[in-house]
């Protein structure tokens, strides 16, 4: 999944594609480089980021996504957490759902239910906002597993099919960077829970953390979390870096299926 940030503030590539052909023009180079699916988004999650009135989301994100329905077969994927801005992408031409709030507003869920189309259930313990205050956990790993199998209940309940939830760890959300670090050592639990798993690792914090690099500096380290999590049964990469994480990806899924 090659990311598609249409924000002036995301963490790595913030202001780089505000400008509606620009950001077309990247997604249609991600696709070129191996992406299976664009997720494209209008607001940023990092850390302490501020919320964005869902006229101006709306605003960045439509426009990109009618324009490379147009000229992709691709599938889109928008990555909000207003069911408005969904509702409007999915009319645009996007097929797939990704909140990062793992259907806070039950709204999310219905409209998945009502489209047929498939969502991404995301744990983020609050919001973006408050998140990284103090996260505390006995057992990270157990309690996101409980956590995300409570989504799916909830999803089931407003009327989501089993068959149409991907679960999403949420690595960097309301986690320190042991407790992310410790949740991709473990991920096999989180695939073991039996829905497809996307994980979001690239250019993420805690790799930052761990290795004491800048944002810019992330690529082998992104790389290296990609092969973890994949050997580890991720279905999933979200991603900045398309090419070199499409090759380590086929790489690992080669020898992890000959050992089989
Ligand atoms: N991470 C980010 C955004 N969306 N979606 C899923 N399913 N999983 C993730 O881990 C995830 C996500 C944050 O990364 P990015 O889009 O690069 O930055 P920002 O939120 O600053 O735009």
């Amino acid at each position: 999944m090659g990311i598609v940030n249409v924000t002036p503030d995301s963490f790595s590539d913030g202001g780089r594609y505000l400008d509606p052909g620009a950001a077309v023009a990247h997604a249609l180079e991600l696709i070129e480089e191996g992406a299976d699916i664009i997720d494209v988004g209008g607001e940023s999650t990092r850390p302490g980021a501020i919320p964005v009135d869902e006229a101006d989301e709306l605003a960045r994100v439509i426009p990109v996504i009618r324009a490379l329905a147009t000229q992709t077969t691709t599938p889109i994927s928008i990555d909000t957490m207003k069911p408005h801005v969904a509702i409007a992408a999915l009319d645009a031409g996007a097929e797939m759902l990704n909140d990062v709030s793992g259907g806070q507003d039950r709204d999310m869920l219905r409209l998945a239910a009502a489209a047929g189309v498939p969502i991404c259930l995301m744990h983020m313990p609050g919001d973006p906002r408050t998140m990284q205050d103090d996260p505390r956990y006995d057992d990270v790993t157990r309690e996101v597993a409980a956590a995300l199998l409570e989504l799916v209940e909830q999803a089931v309940a407003d009327g989501v099919p089993r068959q149409g939830i991907f679960l999403d760890p949420g690595f960097g959300f309301g986690k320190t960077a042991a407790h992310n670090v410790e949740l991709l050592a473990r991920l096999d639990e989180i695939t073991a829970l039996g829905f497809p798993v996307l994980v979001g690792l690239s250019r993420k914090s805690f790799i930052g953390m761990t290795l004491g690099l800048p944002v810019e500096d992330r690529l082998e380290a992104s790389l290296a979390a990609a092969a973890i999590a994949v050997m580890n049964g991720a279905r999933i990469v979200r991603v900045h870096d398309v090419r070199a994480t499409r090759r380590v990806v086929d790489m690992v899924r080669a020898v992890r299926d000959a050992g089989r």
